[in-house]
């Protein structure tokens, strides 16, 4: 069967990359293309997907490929290919691995879907967001991540559980890179109206901040041998949908800043208006003193991280042409 335009395609088909498509499909929101350089992997996932259309109730299409023309005029490109780190790799050894996959997609998206919008997942996340921008040549409009929406789920979530409430309920924000650094808006999230400091005792939410902080690392310790991918894939639809049917949707994004919260010519976890175009506009919010000095050293480090990349790539690139 043919795909329908606009349609998604999704680079990696592991757990992340999968399930996204699965949710987008199961939501009917578009048709999707998924890659992977294994072969037939792809392929046996996309029909595995179409076989449970007929009891899920969905017209959507997939189909699985090792063909990266098969992307041509994918609308979004999401980029979820990459290794997880294994035990014995350093984080310089993950860092040019990842770097060297981002690469090779960034070049190939340039090369056939050069009008795509893409959405980077791949970690780490502000790093390779900022390289897949600078090898694809592409506005920054067009090329951002997906962090900040899980990071802000997990807190809805821990929040919703405190107070016993549905999770859907609770508005939280999480700003700044996603790691260690990244910066839980406690002053911005709210539950029915009513601030959060009126409804978790501080040492309560400074808790909840933290478990939010570490929450991959949660999934990581008891899944063992692989990282959160339900949740990634729920956010990555998230945003898809906002793009797709224009909602000038506001999440968080590592979007490209100029300026905003202090923060120039980087990567960073801001809220961002999502829309048809990409990142239409970064949202400001009034940030107390202490969440804009996180934000500050969380985007110090994603920039001591893009000059750690630029030189593994820049000596690589050396070593090939000696
Ligand atoms: P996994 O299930 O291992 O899937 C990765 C897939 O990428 C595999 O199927 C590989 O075959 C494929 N792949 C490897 N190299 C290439 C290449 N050059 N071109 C195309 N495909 C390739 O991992 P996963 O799906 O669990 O995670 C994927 C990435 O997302 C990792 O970097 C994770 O760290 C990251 N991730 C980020 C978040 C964020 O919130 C930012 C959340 C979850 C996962």
């Amino acid at each position: 069967m043919k795909i329908r335009s606009p349609f998604v395609a999704v680079i990696g088909a592991g757990q992340v990359g999968a399930t996204t498509a699965q949710r987008i499909l199961e939501k009917g929101i578009a048709d999707v293309v998924l890659f992977d350089v294994v072969e037939g992997m792809p392929q046996g996932k996309a029909l595995d997907l179409m076989e449970a259309a007929p009891v899920e109730g969905h017209d959507r299409r997939i189909t699985g490929t090792n063909a990266y023309k098969d992307i041509e005029g994918a609308e979004i490109v999401v980029i979820t290919a990459g290794l997880a780190r294994k035990p014995g790799m350093s984080r310089e050894d993950l860092l040019a691995a990842n770097a060297r996959i981002i690469s090779d997609v960034s070049a190939n998206i340039k090369r056939y879907a050069p009008e795509a919008k893409v959405i980077v997942v791949t970690n780490p996340l502000d790093i390779m967001t900022h390289l897949c921008q600078k090898l694809t040549g592409f506005p920054s409009q067009r090329v951002f991540g997906m962090a900040g929406v899980l990071d802000t789920a997990r807190m809805r979530y821990f929040i919703a559980e405190r107070l016993a409430c549905v999770p859907s309920h609770v508005e939280a924000v999480v700003l700044g890179g996603h790691g260690d650094l990244m910066v839980p808006v406690s002053s911005q999230s709210k539950v029915g109206f009513r601030q959060l400091k009126d409804l978790i005792p501080a040492p309560e939410l400074a808790k909840i901040e933290q478990r939010t902080r570490d929450g991959g690392a949660e999934i990581v310790a008891l899944l063992k041998t692989g990282s959160a991918y339900y949740a990634p894939a729920s956010s990555v639809c998230e945003m898809v949908r906002a793009i797709l049917r224009d909602e000038k949707k506001v999440l968080p994004v590592c979007a490209y800043v100029r300026g905003e919260y202090g923060l120039k010519d980087i990567y960073s976890g801001v809220p961002a208006v999502l829309g048809r175009s990409g990142v239409e506009s970064v949202v400001s919010l009034q940030l107390t003193d202490e969440e804009s000095q996180a934000l500050q050293r969380s985007a110090d480090k994603v920039r001591q991280g893009v000059s750690e990349v630029e030189k593994i790539l820049a000596n690589e690139n050396a070593r090939v042409s000696s």
